[in-house]
């Protein structure tokens, strides 16, 4: 196989507009990283008063936002944290990015004209201030659209019909309905919006001084494009609101070439002006690159702000349950892939609780503790969830006569209020990763998977990994780096200015052979010295589990 050369010399650089911080890349042409760097949107930007990174509304149910303008801020911030390190800013052949799916952004009428007139004495904040019809952007943890959902799935046939044209059924947090939310409810501000981007087309566009193209993976998030043809789907942008398509602007493939960049960052950072940004995407989809994720029967988990757990195929089959994406660096993929909102915050609000605000209790716990939990049970939703589509609410079981062997069929559960700090940190991870199996196996992954891959903020920690390794009975293997999403953003700036030097498409497993998965692939845990027996447990402990969850979700419904 033909393997293609980056330019010697040169830089690659990704970032990751993600819930709770920005986050940036720098890799070498041989793809090794060299620098990275952090803002961290509570702490380095306090006066936006921001609670990991967002704000939730609590006179409007389920309504969550971010500050458009603090992640403006904070891409100033970290270009001066950036020059501070000496990076030469002048060497990096190409930009790409990653940005958190589903949150939109809203240009005032006129916008255009700052964006392409950015004066590289001022800052980014400065600049942009008035540039937003709407201050505060929707984000993928909002669940405050039921009711559009609803309606747009009515329009289209139904949510099964609608998840078959654009890879999803109709999803709260999806752009389409927080977009028919805005018109339904202020027209006057849907009608002053010039442009509609998404958090990673909004930063694209910052960087090329122009309104950038949403890319096909990201774009497959908002519920209104049709994923097989790769185009707006004319029949969903009816059902949203009118006059849509124009404020969309065009669709492009993640590997495309969005534009030269700026000459603001010539100006003030002395990028060349040759530097190629390729088009930014969604942070799952830059993870598929981050993580090389491109054998059948892998599975990613990645463990950040949500839980997500993605694969890639070439057959999608999308249903009432998970999503499909094209994929970012395979114009014949697509990546499947299951979403929950409770993820990281939640796993910190049980340690704050149960583990003194330390992982190394919470981890002290978990060691412990025994597989199976006793019988313990728990369900923990500190946020409206997706999947199961519940309500806020901590849910714990005790299994009667538990005794740990396999036919659990003919035993009771009971509720109770509490379990023991050890065991409700017990009871949060296995009912968490119970629920990501007991999912991803009706959802047709693999099972068990031939291998994890696990990237995100959590995945850092090693007897979280390791309860993984022995629920879903397979290896579990962790990047270099827990951030996959900027990592990946910096190899697709990588693989798309190589598209671009080719003049089309080449599969980016040319470029990284052996290169990226070295750098990538670092660690590897194995399932519980292969203790079948008790893969074959927890098997039977998931068929309670969700026994359980299927009452819970007849009882409490979706948010
Ligand atoms: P996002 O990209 O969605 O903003 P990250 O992937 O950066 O999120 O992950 C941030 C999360 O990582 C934090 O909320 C934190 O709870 C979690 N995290 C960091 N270190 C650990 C650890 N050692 N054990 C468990 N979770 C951790
Ligand atoms: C994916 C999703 C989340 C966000 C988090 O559908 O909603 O994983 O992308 O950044």
């Amino acid at each position: 196989m033909a393997e293609f050369s980056l330019p010697h010399d040169s830089y690659f650089l990704g970032f990751d507009s993600s819930t709770q911080s920005l986050k940036a890349t720098i890799l070498d042409s041989n793809l090794n990283i060299i620098a990275s760097e952090l803002i961290h949107f509570d702490s380095d930007l306090p006066r936006y008063k921001t609670k990991d990174g967002v704000y939730r509304d609590s006179s409007i149910n389920g309504r969550i936002v971010s500050p458009t303008l603090m992640w403006v801020e904070a891409l100033d911030l970290i270009f001066q944290k950036l020059s501070k390190s000496n990076l030469d800013f002048s060497k990096i052949a190409a930009v790409s990015g990653s940005g958190q799916q589903h949150g939109s952004v809203y240009w005032k009428i006129g916008s255009s004209k700052i964006l392409s007139s950015l004066d590289h004495k001022k800052s980014l904040l400065e600049q942009l201030e008035s540039a937003f019809s709407i201050k505060e952007s929707p984000i993928w943890m909002d669940c405050s659209t039921t009711v559009e959902c609803r309606a747009i799935e009515k329009a289209c046939g139904g949510a099964l019909e609608l998840a078959r044209v654009t890879g999803s059924r109709a999803y709260e947090r999806f752009t389409g309905s927080q977009i028919k939310k805005i018109f339904d409810h202020q027209p006057e501000i849907y009608n002053s919006t010039e442009r509609i981007s998404l958090v990673s087309s909004f930063m694209a566009s910052i960087f090329i001084g122009a309104y950038a193209a949403i890319d096909h993976s990201d774009g497959a998030g908002m519920n209104l494009m049709d994923i097989k043809e790769k185009a707006w789907s004319k029949i969903v942008l009816e059902a949203t609101a009118p006059g849509l398509e124009s404020k969309l602007g065009d669709l492009a493939p993640a590997y495309a070439v969005a534009g030269n960049i700026a000459s603001y960052f010539v100006e003030r950072y002395h990028f060349n002006k040759d530097c190629l940004v390729v088009q930014w995407s969604g942070d799952n989809p830059n993870s598929v690159a981050g993580l090389t994720l491109n054998i059948p029967g892998d599975l990613a988990i990645s463990l950040g702000t949500s839980d997500t757990v993605f694969m890639i195929t070439k057959d999608p089959n999308p249903g009432l349950e998970g999503h499909v994406f094209p994929s970012p660096v395979d114009a014949e993929a697509y990546m499947v892939m299951l979403v929950y909102k409770n993820g990281s915050l939640t796993r910190e609000d049980v340690r704050n609780r149960c583990a003194e605000k330390s992982w190394d209790i919470f981890n002290k716990f978990l060691q412990q503790t025994q597989p199976l939990n006793g019988g313990k049970l728990g369900f923990y939703y500190k946020e409206h969830e997706i999947l199961p589509p519940l309500p806020v609410g901590y849910h714990r079981y005790i299994i009667e006569n538990f005794s740990g062997a396999l036919d659990l069929d003919e035993l009771k559960e009971q509720e109770v209020d509490e379990f023991d700090p050890p065991s409700e940190v017990r009871g949060l991870i296995e009912g968490q990763f119970l629920s990501m199996r007991a999912h991803a196996e009706r959802f047709g992954m693999p099972s068990p998977p031939k291998r994890i891959i696990a990237t995100g903020g959590a995945s850092a920690n090693h007897c979280i990994l390791s309860s993984i390794a022995s629920i879903f009975g397979c290896d579990v293997y962790t990047v270099q780096r827990p951030d996959s999403a900027s990592l990946g953003a910096a190899v697709r700036a990588a693989h798309g200015w190589l598209c671009n030097k080719k003049g089309g498409f080449i599969p980016i497993s040319d470029m990284y052979m052996d290169k990226l998965e070295k750098t990538s692939l670092s660690c590897k845990l194995s399932a519980s010295s292969g203790d079948q027996e008790l893969v074959s447990k927890y098997a039977a402990i998931m068929k309670k589990r969700t026994e359980i969850e299927s009452r819970l979700v007849q009882k409490f419904g979706r948010c």
